[in-house]
């Protein structure tokens, strides 16, 4: 954390530091959110008056739980489950569960703090939340999957609801999990509710291009910064870490819009494919048979993989990060630089560390936080829960260009904001306080609550 903070919100960090220690995570994300503030609190001095930023630094509730399962083999494993209900100015909690075996609290509070501004940005009636556990689904067979999911809702089921906090997925989290979850919810409430978790399956509540959402909205608004300065995705290398849900689908418009793809990766080792990443091989490995990158070469023997290889290294035009938090750091902010890249995107929470951030700034890159570009996940989850609010559901070009709009809308107001408070292209800055805004006008008329 290298930026100073205001004098007045320089004791505010100091307090979220003390009454919140060791949580590395989430004093990264405060500080960030922090660093632009300073001309809000002139702008704006009824929101220090009222001290809305120290009360949305204290999440509204933190539910902490033990899920105990039995695997296999018939021996008892117990884990820990968060579900962080940080702010519901705007509308029920809203934010996914992630299930890896990094997860505790500092994990969950830097996610749902971002979570906030986020969805504030959709312009979406949501608020923010988030939840997981240090399971780990991987080398778990689908019955151990299956228990684990059932024994933590036995727990989560009375905190949640359509109208009170609405779990989604995040890491490790998909359309199997939300599935399992959603059926001991149901169970045990012996309602169908179908609008208390999204992410569901087509068929039973889900919304058509909910599992694209993310990815794609990442690209849309990479196409909008590159717009912005007259330019496109067209032609462009592109690399993108992960390949899971978010990779996935980046990879997959990033094609559409004419850019190629070029590398990809997963915690073991990274692909580089100078044919271009065939998506198709992709879903088969990761969303079928749930394999390692590695075995892309199976199929595609000319593609080079390389073991903890580091991705930031392969030359591109534009990278999207779009795996975990602080998986580029300053050095690879460099070598992205030096090696030419114009515009970054986050399809990831807070990938980038903050000397990172700092670097592609200075460098002048685009760069879009997560806050931004990959709020299209949330942003269609809200699309979700309005068709399960009306039982309807949309066709897949419906939803998408509904996603595209908001992805648009997200980037004109963010860009509008860096222009009003006179850092024209700084999203970072129009992210946090445009979100930061929308938050403390609804706070600010509802009281001290
Ligand atoms: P998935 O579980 O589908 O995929 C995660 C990918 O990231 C995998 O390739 C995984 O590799 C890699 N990864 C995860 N943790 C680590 C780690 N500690 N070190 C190295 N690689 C890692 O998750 P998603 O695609 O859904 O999520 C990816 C990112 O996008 C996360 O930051 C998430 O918070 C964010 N996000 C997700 C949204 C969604 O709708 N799903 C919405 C907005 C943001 P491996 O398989 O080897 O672990
Ligand atoms: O980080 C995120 O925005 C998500 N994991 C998606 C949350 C959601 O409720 O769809």
């Amino acid at each position: 954390m290298n930026a100073r903070l205001d004098e007045k919100l320089e004791p505010i960090f100091q307090d979220v530091l003390h009454r919140n220690p060791g949580e590395t995570e989430y004093h990264q994300a405060v500080h960030e959110v922090l660093e632009t503030l300073g001309p809000v609190l002139v702008k704006y001095s009824e929101f220090a008056d009222k001290k809305i930023i120290q009360r949305i630094c204290e999440p509204e509730r933190q539910i902490i739980f033990r899920v105990p399962w039995q695997d296999d083999s018939g021996e008892i494993q117990i884990n820990r489950a968060f579900r962080v209900e940080f702010n519901s100015a705007l509308g029920p909690y809203k934010g996914g569960m992630r299930f890896h075996p990094s997860v505790y609290l500092g994990i969950i509070k830097f996610l749902g703090f971002e979570q906030i501004f986020k969805n504030a940005l959709t312009g979406l009636p949501i608020g923010g939340g988030k939840g997981g556990s240090d399971f780990d689904p991987k080398g778990k067979s689908d019955d151990e999957v299956m228990r684990f999911c059932q024994s933590l809702m036995t727990e989560l089921y009375r905190h949640i609801g359509e109208y009170t906090d609405v779990p989604a997925g995040d890491i490790g989290v998909g359309g199997r999990e939300i599935g399992y979850l959603f059926g001991q919810y149901k169970r045990i409430t012996n309602r169908y509710e179908s609008g208390v978790l999204t992410g569901k399956g087509l068929g039973w509540g889900g919304s058509l291009a909910r599992k694209e959402a993310t990815g794609y909205g990442t690209v849309f608004f990479t196409h909008e910064m590159l717009k912005a300065r007259g330019d496109s995705l067209d032609g462009k290398r592109v690399v993108v870490s992960g390949s899971g849900n978010v990779a996935i689908y980046a990879i997959a418009k990033a094609h559409e819009l004419g850019a190629k793809v070029i590398a990809c990766s997963d915690s073991a080792g990274i692909i580089v494919d100078e044919d271009g990443i065939n998506v198709e091989t992709l879903k088969r490995l990761k969303e079928v048979e749930r394999r390692r990158i590695k075995a892309y070469l199976e199929y595609h023997p000319k593609a080079k993989y390389t073991e903890h290889g580091n991705i930031w290294t392969v030359p591109c035009d534009i990278a999207l990060p779009c795996a975990t938090q602080n998986e580029l750091n300053g050095n690879d902010a460099k070598t992205l630089v030096e090696n030419g890249c114009i515009a970054v995107a986050e399809g990831a929470n807070m990938p980038t560390t903050p000397e990172g951030i700092q670097l592609f700034q200075d460098a002048g890159l685009m760069y879009g936080p997560g806050k931004a570009a990959n709020a299209g996940g949330v942003a269609t989850s809200g699309l979700e829960m309005q068709q399960n609010a009306s039982r309807d559901s949309w066709t897949f070009d419906y939803t998408q260009k509904r996603l595209e709009e908001i992805m648009i809308e997200i980037h004109k107001s963010c860009y509008e904001t860096s222009v009003e408070f006179g850092a024209e292209g700084d999203y970072v800055l129009g992210a946090n306080t445009t979100g930061f805004i929308r938050v403390a006008k609804a706070m600010n008329a509802m009281g001290v609550i």
